[in-house]
């Protein structure tokens, strides 16, 4: 696969920047809505690379910021080579989030559009990426629009009101995960089966599995999804206190009781101990949630006293992980249903924000309701009538 960059240069002296050090092929006069092919050069005269640079009005630009565009072509290091040229004669490098910002006061860009963009960017699965861009679209400023006029033209009353809030913020953790990938680690004893379920769960084979305990000394991460939402899976080395334990093994042990985690799934196979989880359990990872599998089902085994609810995998057999993926979206994100996904509160800072205004309308301290929308997510003046 190949690919182009975009460099986009904003400002009052972003023309000039760019005439600079560009040999425009015929017409050196920049004209709105056409490309131009060009050659841009160095300060020495050595050429960088062909571009084509067009010329973006506000109307047709996706931050509403007049700019130029530069379609590069010579791969990442002569990109880099030519930001420093722009750099050089007098450009600054912005962040997303500035330029944004700058796009969200020039009054056209959503108000989540600057929350939304980098975690389209980001976006790890379809479903997230479409998500965020339904988002940028203005999806969740139109559910507000519709709550807030409905509750102001009073076909809501104000219970109503607190209801629906408090219906979106019980759901919002679901789109909040769209963005944050839940990070799920898979530990256990020595031989547990551990990369023979994390093989299995990425769907590719990954890392290493053998019948020798202790092949997996590192922390190894890889991507997955379930049901669209993205999950990053961590192998890593057995856990075991006693015996011989050379350097790396110790490292990799620390390594595991160091990682953060929203989930640890602890793998107990059936021909070891049932209760080899416990010196582990009661020292380490105190805030994950702590989920027991057992593996290798499709072997007999003599141990197997599992409790209620635990669940039981054959990464080799493919048995058990559809249970077992569905498992952990239930405790995360509660039931799932077919529908797509409501516009909500897409990041935990919208939640808290969105959570202390139902809490003040709750608690009767809210005199302004409209007022207090706006003042909350930063909606025009007008808003939801504007
Ligand atoms: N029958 C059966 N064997 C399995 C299953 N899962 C793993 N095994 C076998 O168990 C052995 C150990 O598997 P691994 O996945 O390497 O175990 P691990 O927990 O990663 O081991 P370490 O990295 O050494 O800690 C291998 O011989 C696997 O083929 C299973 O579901 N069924
Ligand atoms: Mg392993």
């Amino acid at each position: 696969m190949g690919g182009i960059a975009i460099i986009e240069v904003y400002g009052e002296k972003s023309r000039e920047c760019i005439q600079r050090s560009l040999k425009v092929a015929k017409n050196a006069n920049f004209s709105p809505e056409r490309a131009h092919l060009g050659i841009l050069k160095s300060e020495d005269g050595t050429p960088l690379d062909d571009v084509v640079v067009s010329q973006v009005d506000s109307h047709l630009s996706w931050c509403s910021l007049p700019h130029y565009s530069i379609g590069c072509h010579g791969g990442v290091t002569i990109t880099e080579e030519i930001l420093d040229l722009f750099v050089r004669k007098g450009a600054r490098q912005v962040t997303m989030e500035e330029l944004l910002d700058l796009g969200r006061q020039a009054g056209r860009l959503d108000p989540f559009a600057p929350e939304a963009y980098p975690l389209l960017l980001k976006a790890k699965t379809e479903r997230a990426a479409l998500y965020f861009h339904q988002i940028i679209q203005g999806a969740l400023t139109e559910s507000l629009r519709d709550l807030l006029s409905a509750f102001l033209e009073k076909r809501l009353d104000r219970q109503q009101l607190l209801d629906a809030m408090e219906a979106q913020l019980q759901a919002s953790s679901q789109a909040i995960r769209l963005g944050e990938p839940l990070r799920i680690l898979l530990a256990g004893i020595p031989n547990a089966g551990k990369s023979t379920l994390f093989n299995a769960l990425v769907g590719e084979e990954r890392v290493v599995v053998s019948p020798k305990a202790g092949t997996t000394r590192d922390l190894i991460e890889e991507l997955g999804e379930i049901e669209g939402y993205p999950i990053l899976w961590m192998d890593s080395a057995g856990i075991r206190e006693e015996g011989e334990i050379d350097p790396v093994e110790q490292a990799g042990i620390a390594k595991v009781k160091a990682t953060e985690c929203d989930a640890l799934l602890w793998l107990c196979d059936p021909e070891g101990s049932s209760d080899s989880w416990k010196p582990f359990r009661s020292n380490e990872q105190p805030r994950c949630v702590w989920m027991p599998i057992w593996t290798k089902s499709d072997q007999d085994s003599p141990v197997r006293s599992r409790s209620d609810g635990e669940l039981q995998v054959s990464a080799l057999k493919g048995e058990g992980l559809r249970e077992l993926k569905l498992k952990i979206l239930k405790h995360w994100l509660g039931p799932q249903n077919e529908q797509d996904l409501a516009p909500l509160p897409f990041t935990q800072t919208l939640r808290d924000k969105y959570s202390h205004l139902f809490q003040r309308i709750k608690l009767n301290e809210v005199d302004d309701v409209q007022a207090a929308f706006i003042e909350c997510f930063g909606f025009s003046a007008n808003f939801p009538f504007d």
